[in-house]
């Protein structure tokens, strides 16, 4: 399993045997975004060579780029997003997060990371981020069959994590911060899902949920990197 990745995500440079690179080695479905000293605001390229290089073309909803010394991010105020046009065909797999959730009102809604959706129709989307209640939440809709896993413990504002998502095919697993964070709900009226299980998805959506009702759920702070990879054989 993935569970360990997470504590290398963005801090392991320089002389590490690991890199997140080695995920898409062998041409694994995929992408991967890590903001570095030559990102400019509006794009982020998608750096498994898979091409889902990510765009904002509006400059008021383009995230910031920043550095706090050690590792580069996009910084998102409230209405920021960027998108890329994809086709994700991946029923098990991983998700990998670094972020900083920014001081918001969490009471006011969700607060979504990563979405990928269909932008056509309604009711067809996945979504990784944070909850009322600042838990991690991961959402499947299938055409209204929802399944919502929600983790137990709440993120505080202007703090640094990292958050490991794996499905396997059956059940969602998370880890933060290199520590597994049991589900503590799962409401499910679907069977859940992964990527390609979101009938007509054609949009991945960094920064914010996206669905044929338009952009919501902005996420604000800070994303430090993000991936997600198919299952691999071994
Ligand atoms: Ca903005």
């Amino acid at each position: 399993m993935f569970i360990g990745l997470g504590l290398s995500l963005t801090r392991l440079r320089g002389g590490a045997a690991f890199t997140p690179a080695s995920l898409f080695a062998n041409g694994e479905a995929g992408a991967w975004y890590n903001p570095d000293s030559d990102t400019v605001a509006g794009a982020l390229p998608d750096i498994s060579g898979n091409g889902f290089n990510l765009a904002q073309a509006t400059g008021g909803n383009q995230p910031s780029v920043g550095s706090d010394g050690s590792a580069y991010f996009v910084g998102l105020d409230g209405n920021d997003f960027m998108t890329a046009s994809a086709s994700i065909s991946q029923t098990s797999g991983t998700i990998a997060l670094a972020f900083r959730p920014g001081a918001v009102v969490y009471q006011s809604g969700r607060r979504c990371i990563l979405s990928f959706s269909d932008t056509g129709t309604a009711n067809n989307w996945l979504e990784v981020g944070l909850d009322i209640e600042r838990r991690l939440y991961v959402e499947f809709n299938s055409g209204g069959a929802l399944t919502t896993h929600r983790t137990t413990s709440a993120f505080e504002p202007g703090s640094d994590y990292s958050a490991i998502i794996v499905y396997d095919g059956a059940d969602v697993f998370v880890s933060i911060n290199g520590q597994q964070d049991p589900i503590i709900e799962t409401f499910a009226s679907g069977a859940g899902g992964w990527f390609g299980d979101v009938s007509g998805g054609d949009t991945l959506t960094l920064g914010a949920a996206n669905s044929s009702a338009g952009v919501s759920r902005h996420f604000t702070g800070r994303i430090y990197s993000a991936l997600f990879v198919e299952t691999e054989a071994f």
